[in-house]
């Protein structure tokens, strides 16, 4: 019964990424010297997140819409960035954006807020 219930969510999985994929909205477009300076500014982010979560997709997706190359960190089973997230986070719950503010972290969780942050920081 577990293995069935893990064969079916690994494949819902592969189906969200196979969707996603194949309807890649479009990427912003700036100009260069704009670009790079939001390439500069996305430098003290990174999404901790799991390649086939759906809500980590549907992060993903506002990032590569809003033409932000993020980095991106698995939390994974055995990642060192997954107990990184249950320590300074607080829980290991995915997606979840790090985010630096001088020298202070901030974590914020949930997908929407996050697509709500990078759509007024940088739509
Ligand atoms: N409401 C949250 C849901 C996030 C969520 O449930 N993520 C799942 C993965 S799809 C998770 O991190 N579960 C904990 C785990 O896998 O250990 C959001 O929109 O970000």
């Amino acid at each position: 019964m577990k293995l069935l219930l893990t064969l079916v969510r690994e494949g819902l999985g592969r189906l969200i990424i196979l969707l996603d994929w194949i309807s890649r909205p479009r990427k912003a477009q700036r100009p260069a010297d704009t670009q790079a300076q939001v390439e500069q500014d996305i430098q003290g982010l990174s999404l901790y997140q799991l390649y086939a979560c759906p809500f980590c997709v549907k992060t993903r997706r506002a990032m590569h819409r809003l033409n932000l190359p993020i980095e991106t960190r698995s939390v994974a089973q055995n990642s060192p960035y997954r107990q990184e997230l249950a320590t300074q986070g607080g829980a290991i719950k995915a997606p979840c954006l790090r985010i630096e503010e001088g020298n202070k972290v901030r974590w914020m969780y949930e997908s929407g807020d996050i697509i709500s942050y990078l759509e007024q920081r940088f739509a």
